[in-house]
């Protein structure tokens, strides 16, 4: 059951009884679950549902009525809002306002296997293409069978030129050459590919920290995969620990998502939410407003 929904179902039983004391502990464990159930990391659902206990005890019981269920959603929503980032990024703003200072926009992107990242840079890159602007989508995972292919499959799909040195190379060099040939031919926007092997940890975030070095880029992505539950909390943590990054592209937004990885990573890593992924097809890529989103969410209660 997604979260709007598992709300509601709640907020029906508790808003149709009177409530007392020990209902409004039973009431924070519920509140708490429903969110966890639907994808929203532990410590946001449970100061979230805290919220909303302490505003309700703070009005008598027996005033409990209709009001209740609109103190309820508001309490949750206003917590919510001003715990996760909402700064809002519009993607080719970024971009023109860092090719106005150098050329080329430099943008790396890193996330687990099978999360969307090779799919999103696609998308990205047609919608650079579409701005008139010509992308380079570089393949800097030299390790894992078929990376390249991939990347070039999608890179002649959407018609835009790619860069890589098959298997075995250092990921790092790779990426300083895909930089040194864009300088070369003119390219504007160099997207650069990374593996996503989560399982050998150490070796990868040493693996992804050289290329950011080597690279310095003026942006740096994860990539979150949204049906991917409380993984998407720990993905969104453990990247911001070990390399940093700038934005989140939330992707198979369309697939039956609970809904709550999307606040998930933006408490945890403060950073927006650039595009949310809503399909296979390259055009499959919305701009995400997670205010609005919250709004959305509440609005359905
Ligand atoms: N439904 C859906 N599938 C997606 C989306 N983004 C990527 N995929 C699929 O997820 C799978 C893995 O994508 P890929 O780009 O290869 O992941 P990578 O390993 O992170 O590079 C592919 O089958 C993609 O078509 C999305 O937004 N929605
Ligand atoms: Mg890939």
């Amino acid at each position: 059951m997604n979260i709007s929904l598992s709300l509601k179902s709640l907020l029906d039983s508790i808003s149709t009884k009177p409530l007392n004391e020990s209902d409004l502990e039973k009431y924070l464990e519920e509140f708490t679950l429903k969110l966890v159930e639907n994808d929203v990391a532990y410590e946001l659902a449970r100061s979230t549902a805290s919220s909303v206990v302490k505003a309700l005890s703070k009005i008598r019981v027996s005033r409990f009525g209709s009001d209740l269920r609109e103190l309820v959603i508001k309490t949750a929503k206003e917590h919510l809002l001003s715990n996760i980032a909402t700064c809002d990024i519009d993607y080719m703003n970024l971009v023109a306002s860092s090719l106005s200072e150098k050329i080329p926009f430099v943008q790396m992107f890193i996330g687990v296997n099978g999360t969307g990242k090779t799919t999103s840079i696609a998308k990205i890159a047609l919608i650079l293409k579409k701005a008139n602007l010509r992308p380079l989508m570089v393949c800097a995972d030299t390790f894992r069978a078929g990376a390249v292919e991939q990347l070039k499959l999608h890179a002649e799909k959407v018609g835009v030129s790619y860069f890589e040195k098959g298997y075995g190379r250092d990921p790092a060099s790779v990426a300083f050459d895909a930089l040194e040939l864009s300088r070369r031919d003119g390219y504007q926007a160099v997207l650069i590919d990374t593996a996503g092997r989560f399982h050998t940890r150490r070796g990868l975030m040493e693996e992804l920290s050289k290329i950011k070095r080597v690279s310095s880029p003026d942006h740096t992505t994860l990539v979150v995969d949204a049906m991917a539950g409380n993984d998407s909390w720990e993905q969104a943590k453990t990247f911001m620990e070990l390399i940093g990054y700038d934005s989140i592209i939330l992707t198979k937004f369309d697939a039956d998502v609970k809904g709550g990885a999307a606040l998930s990573v933006s408490y945890i890593s403060k950073k927006p939410i650039i595009f949310i992924g809503t399909g296979q097809g390259y055009g499959d890529i919305r701009k995400f407003d997670i205010r609005a989103y919250v709004e959305e969410l509440f609005a359905r209660l």
